[in-house]
């Protein structure tokens, strides 16, 4: 497709004031929703010269980015599962894709302080640094969904499981629905496949006064990646399905859930796009989505007459029913997993009959095959 000196200014005039070169480049092909635009129409449209074109296309080629040149210009693929902005409508604003970070646990924090609303989502292609719980390392290579989502629940820091397990909840049941794959919670955020971990969930909190600024919660999803070359114990859902997966239709359709799960649960939020603590926001002024629920008005914590959230995981989870071997920063225990209580806890009963609750700490199910 070929474009009209005039229409390739306006695009121009359209492009984000203050962006750099390559968001403007980006910007251009996105609009030419995968069609052909020239070099000369490109150099045209942004006032730099052929040569500079074609390096900024071959930097954003080595970011990772889908952008293929040939004779009649460049395009971009728009049929490339990388999970972009301009994907997820109605969440553009909200959705910052990056080819490489170091973690985007990081990333996410740095926005979020700087007022980043609730529903922001940071994505990384790939992390250089990704992490686990406890600075474990996290393998992110190409092709899984790493991300980070900034939520800012109206709740007290002791309540701030709530939000975790609505996360793994929401995206079992993603999975699930969407993909028809058995997996499984582990308690208390881990998803198995056939024991093998499919995805781990890793919180941050922040606090502001008495209640939550927020919360981050990072997602390693095993999807398009070979995550058992360096974790013999981890699967994909590429090795599992035997296909490649559209991550873009999997966040999709989890952020979607995520909001559900939350709303469905009375776990009060600010409606999505309200900013944050920052100066500018009023928090008495946000509307909270957990009031709009019978039973729920005014209320600070779940609603009453939801669902409780623990029994919507529970209906999904694995550790239930096994032995288990539970590491604390300074303790073992050992039994039967029996149940998760009100407030999160996992209950074993232990060989001597001790019935004993525990907050958290890293769980491994035994006579599974092998250790998680
Ligand atoms: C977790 O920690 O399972 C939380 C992982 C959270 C990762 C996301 S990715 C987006 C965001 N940005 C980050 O930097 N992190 C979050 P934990 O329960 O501590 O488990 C860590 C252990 O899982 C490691 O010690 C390995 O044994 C194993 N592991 C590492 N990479 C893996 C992978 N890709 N798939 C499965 N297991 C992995």
């Amino acid at each position: 497709m070929q474009y009209s000196p005039t229409f390739m200014l306006r695009l121009c005039r359209e492009c984000r004031h203050g962006g750099s070169m390559k968001t403007k480049i980006l910007d251009i092909l996105i609009k030419a929703g995968g069609a052909t635009v020239s070099g000369p129409e490109i150099s045209l449209a942004l006032n730099i010269s052929r040569v500079a074109v074609w390096k900024q296309i071959k930097q954003l080629k080595d970011m990772g980015y889908p952008v293929a040149s040939g004779p009649r210009g460049y395009l971009l693929d728009m049929d490339s599962d990388i999970p972009m902005p301009f994907y997820f409508k109605g969440r553009e604003d909200m959705i910052h894709y990056f080819p490489v970070l170091g973690s985007t646990m990081d990333k996410a924090r740095e926005l979020a302080r700087e007022g980043a609303p609730h529903m922001t989502v940071v994505i990384a292609g790939e992390q250089e640094s990704g992490r686990g719980r406890l600075c474990r390392k996290w393998f992110s290579s190409r092709g899984g969904l790493w991300f980070t989502l900034v939520v800012r629940p109206n709740l007290p820091p002791t309540m701030a499981w709530q939000v975790n397990f609505a996360a793994s909840t929401a995206l079992a049941s993603t999975i699930r629905r969407e993909f028809h794959m058995d997996v499984r919670l582990k308690w208390p955020n881990d998803l198995l496949f056939d024991d093998k971990k499919l995805a781990g969930l890793l919180s941050e909190m922040e606090t502001y006064g008495d209640m939550i600024s927020f919360v981050a919660i990072g997602i390693g999803l095993n999807v398009n990646n070979s995550p058992s070359r360096d974790e013999p114990n981890a699967v994909s859902m590429g090795d599992i399905l035997g296909e490649k997966v559209d991550r873009r239709i999997l966040l999709s359709a989890f952020l979607d859930g995520f909001e559900s799960t939350l709303s469905g649960h009375g776990i009060p939020v600010p409606c999505r796009g309200v900013p944050g603590d920052g100066e500018s926001c009023n928090r008495g002024s946000c509307v909270y989505s957990g009031i709009d629920y019978p039973g729920n008005e005014g209320s600070t914590g779940p609603g009453l007459g939801h669902p409780s959230i623990v029994d919507s995981w529970k209906r999904m989870t694995g550790t239930i029913g096994r032995d288990v071997r539970i590491e604390t920063y300074d303790e073992t225990f050992e039994g039967l997993a029996v149940d998760v209580d009100d407030s999160g806890a996992l209950v074993i009963r232990q060989e001597d009959g001790f019935i004993r609750k525990i907050n958290h700490g890293d769980c491994f199910h035994r006579n599974g095959k092998g250790k998680l």
